[in-house]
C-alpha cells in the first residue's frame, strides 16, 4: 500500500494508522505475541481484529470481561453476552474479548505487567492495520482529597516526583519519554460525565507508582519506613502539583500510546481519599458499584462515537 501513496496520502496513512516503532518488526517473517497465545502465521490478525476502533484495557481478569459483557448489552449487539469467548483463552496472563469495534483486554497489576501486554497489543493492532484507535485504562485508583467513588479523567500521568514523563531502562541507560495524553478524549470524557447522573468526576493529573504500600505512602504494609506526617506531607505535595489519584501503570500507557501515535486516555475511581486512611474499607457491593463508574462513563463514550446516545 505504502508503495502506491503520494506524499500527502504517505502522512495520512501515518497519521490513521498504529504504528510500531521498530525497523526490525517488518523483518520478521512470523510474529509470536507470545501473552496473548495469537500469531501472524497462524492467525488472521487483520479479519480478526481490523475493525477495532476502541480498545478498553483494565487490571482485572473478571472486571473487563463484565466489561465486555455490559458493552455488548450497550451496544445491542446479537447474541449472548454471556458466551463471550476469551481470545487469549490459550494463555491465562491476560484476557481479551472482541465486542464489534471494542476490545476489552486485562493487564494485571503494576507497569512491567501492562507494558508486556501493550508491546503485543500495540503489535497486534499494527498486523490488523488498524486505524483511527482510541485505548482506555479503565482502573481503580487511591484518590487524594477525593470523596470515594469519584471518577478522576487523567490530564497528565507523572511519576514519584510529579514529573509527567516515564523512565524506561533500555541496555542498563535511562530512557525517559512523555506520558502526555489526549486533550481531546479527556475534555470528551468530561462532556459524558456531566451527561449522566451518579458518575462525579474530576480532571486531574495521576501519580503512578511502582507500588501499593511504601510507593504510595501506606501505614500498613509489611514494611513501612516513615512517619504518618511525613506521608500527609508527601500527599499534600502531590495535591499540590496536581495530583488527584494515585495507581500503578499510567505513565507507561500514556508513553507507549503516545510513541506509537495512540490516542489514549486513563479513567481510575478512587476507592478511598488516601488523606484519611489506607485501608479499603467499603464492602464489597460499594466497592463493584464505584469499579462501573468508569465503564459506565467510557460505554457513553463509545455510544455517542459511534452515534447510538
Ligand atoms: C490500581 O489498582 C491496582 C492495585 O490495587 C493497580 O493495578 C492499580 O493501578
Ligand atoms: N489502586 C492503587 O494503586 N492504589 C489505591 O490506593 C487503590 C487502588
Amino acid at each position: 500500500i505504502l508503495l502506491n501513496c503520494t506524499g500527502g496520502e504517505h502522512q495520512e496513512y501515518i497519521k490513521q494508522h498504529v504504528q510500531v516503532k521498530n525497523p526490525y518488526l517488518d523483518t520478521m517473517e512470523e510474529d509470536i505475541l507470545y501473552h496473548f497465545s495469537l500469531s501472524t502465521k497462524t492467525h488472521n490478525l487483520p479479519e480478526m481484529f481490523g475493525d477495532i476502533k476502541f480498545v478498553c484495557v483494565g487490571g482485572s481478569a473478571n472486571r473487563m470481561k463484565s466489561f465486555a459483557q455490559f458493552i455488548h448489552q450497550e451496544l445491542n449487539l446479537p447474541g449472548n453476552p454471556e458466551e463471550l469467548r476469551d481470545i487469549c483463552e490459550g494463555t491465562d496472563r491476560y484476557c481479551m474479548y472482541k465486542v464489534g469495534p471494542v476490545l476489552s483486554i486485562s493487564h494485571g497489576m503494576g507497569v512491567p505487567s501492562i507494558s508486556i501486554m501493550l508491546h503485543e497489543l500495540i503489535k497486534l493492532l499494527h498486523h490488523a492495520q488498524c486505524r483511527d484507535v482510541v485505548l482506555f485504562r479503565l482502573g481503580t485508583s487511591g484518590g487524594v482529597g477525593l470523596a470515594p467513588g469519584t471518577v478522576v479523567i487523567t490530564e497528565k500521568a507523572v511519576d514519584y516526583s510529579f514529573r509527567p514523563q516515564f523512565e524506561q531502562v533500555v541496555l542498563g541507560k535511562v530512557i525517559t519519554r512523555s506520558t502526555e495524553l489526549d486533550e481531546g478524549v479527556a475534555s470528551e470524557l468530561l462532556q459524558c460525565s456531566s451527561e449522566l447522573q451518579n458518575i462525579p468526576t474530576v480532571i486531574g493529573n495521576t501519580m503512578c507508582t511502582h507500588d501499593f504500600y511504601e510507593g504510595q505512602g501506606r501505614l500498613d504494609g509489611a514494611l513501612c519506613s516513615f512517619s504518618h506526617e511525613e506521608k500527609l506531607e508527601y500527599l499534600r505535595k502531590a495535591y499540590d502539583a496536581g495530583v488527584r489519584n494515585i495507581e500503578m501503570e499510567s505513565t507507561v500507557f500514556a508513553a507507549m500510546c503516545r510513541v506509537c501515535g495512540l490516542k489514549a486516555a486513563v479513567v481510575c475511581v478512587a476507592l478511598l481519599n488516601r488523606f484519611e486512611g489506607d485501608q479499603i474499607t467499603s464492602p464489597h457491593d460499594v466497592l463493584v458499584e464505584y469499579q462501573q463508574r468508569p465503564q459506565v462513563l467510557v460505554s457513553h463514550f463509545i455510544k455517542k462515537r459511534l452515534g447510538l446516545a
